[in-house]
């Protein structure tokens, strides 16, 4: 389909669990069966350096250690996500940050039970999305 002005780009990450659990060609089908276009896709361990950034807001929280050791202790699988309204609609597939909040039908809903190890990302605004962007693939 032609751009429109609601096209967007987003950054979808399938987490270490995600990848442990296989659950990457699940994540991916969701995304497209929505409509999504995968605009670029790669595998890595996340260097510390870069995760900390990536989490930045979250520096003076509690959870902010476990987070960064959780999301750098094995490789996880990046995406460029583009589409009508991808960032919302990306958001809204992956479901709410806690699991035990996310309704069947969802992602974390349906396959996610930890705050912590909760499968993916999905960037939450567009101001996000071009930071992490830009951090993960460059532009
Ligand atoms: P989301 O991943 O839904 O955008 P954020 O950006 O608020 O959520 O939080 C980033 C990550 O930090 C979450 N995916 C989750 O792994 C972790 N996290 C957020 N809140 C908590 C919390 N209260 N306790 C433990 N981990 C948390």
């Amino acid at each position: 389909m032609a751009p429109t002005d609601a096209t967007e780009t987003t950054l979808l990450i399938v987490k270490p669990d995600g990848v442990r659990r296989h659950l990457i060609g699940e994540v991916l089908r969701r995304v497209e069966e929505a409509g999504l276009t995968i605009r670029d896709l790669r595998m890595e361990t996340i260097p510390r350096e870069r995760a900390e950034e990536h989490y930045g807001e979250h520096r003076d929280k509690p959870f902010y250690g476990e987070l960064v050791d959780f999301i750098t202790g094995g490789p996880v699988v990046l995406a460029k996500v583009e589409g009508d309204h991808a960032i919302a609609l990306w958001r809204e597939l992956l479901g709410p940050t806690d699991p035990a909040d996310a309704p069947a039908g969802t992602i974390r809903g349906d396959l996610a039970t930890e705050i912590t190890e909760n499968l993916v990302h999905g960037s939450d605004s567009a101001e996000s999305a071009a930071r992490e962007l830009k951090l993960f693939f460059g532009d």
